[in-house]
C-alpha cells in the first residue's frame, strides 16, 4: 500500500515535470519568435536610413562630378580656339606689383590669363574699362571701411567698369581667367582690389 502512494507521488512529480519542461518550451519558442521579428524590424529600419543616405550621397558627388566634368570640357573647348593668346601673369613676392605691367590683345580674342601668387598675403586680378581705375579704387576704400565686408575679403565692387576679375588669389596658388577681349580697342587697366593695393599694383591691357 505504502508502495502504490510512492509510485503515486512520483507519477505526480512525473507530470509537473513535463508541463514546466512544456511550459519553458512554449515561452522559449515566443521569445526567440519576437527577437527574430525584432532584428528582421530593425534591419529594415537601417535600410530605410542607408538606402536614402546612400543615394543622398551618391547624388551630390554626382553633382559636383558632373559640374566639375561640364566645366572642364567648357574650358578645353576654349582653350582649343583658333587665335588664343595665353597671358601669365605673377605677382611679385613683397613689391605689390605685378611681374607683367602690359599686355596686347586683338580686339575680339579669345585670352587664356593665367594668374599666379607666389607671395605670402592674398591678391587679386580685375581688368576694368578705360579710364575707371580711380572710381572703382574709390569704391574698393569704400569698401574696406565696412567691417561686413573686410570679413567677406572679397573686395570686387558692384559696377559695371569690371569686365574680367579673379576671385582673391591665396598664397602660393593661382587662377585661370577665360575671356574674350572687348571689341572697343583701348587701355584697359587690371588692378589688385586688395585693400591698398590698386594705386600701385597695376597693369594695362591693350586691346587693338
Ligand atoms: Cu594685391
Amino acid at each position: 500500500m505504502c508502495s502504490s502512494k510512492v509510485t503515486g507521488v512520483d507519477e505526480e512529480l512525473e507530470g509537473e515535470a513535463e508541463k514546466v519542461a512544456s511550459d519553458h518550451k512554449d515561452s522559449t519558442g515566443e521569445k526567440s519568435a519576437h527577437s527574430e521579428e525584432f532584428f528582421k524590424n530593425a534591419k529594415w529600419r537601417r535600410r530605410w536610413i542607408i538606402i536614402p543616405l546612400a543615394s543622398l550621397t551618391a547624388g551630390i558627388y554626382g553633382f559636383i562630378f558632373s559640374k566639375k566634368l561640364f566645366y572642364w570640357v567648357k574650358n578645353r573647348q576654349f582653350d582649343q580656339q583658333k587665335g588664343l593668346k595665353i597671358i601669365r601673369i605673377s605677382a611679385v613676392k613683397e613689391r605689390l606689383l605685378y611681374d607683367l605691367k602690359q599686355f596686347e590683345v586683338r580686339a575680339g580674342q579669345p585670352v587664356k590669363l593665367e594668374f599666379v601668387n607666389p607671395d605670402a598675403i592674398s591678391h587679386n586680378l580685375v581688368i576694368i574699362r578705360p579710364g575707371t581705375k580711380e572710381s572703382v579704387g574709390l569704391e574698393v576704400n569704400r569698401m574696406i571701411a565696412d567691417p561686413k565686408q573686410i570679413e567677406i575679403g572679397r573686395y570686387i565692387p558692384e559696377t559695371d567698369a569690371i569686365l574680367f576679375h579673379t576671385e582673391m588669389v591665396p598664397p602660393n596658388s593661382g587662377e585661370t581667367l577665360r575671356f574674350i577681349a572687348p571689341k572697343e580697342p583701348g587701355n584697359y587697366p587690371y588692378i589688385c582690389t586688395f585693400p591698398g593695393h590698386w594705386t600701385i599694383m597695376k597693369g594695362v591691357m591693350v586691346v587693338k
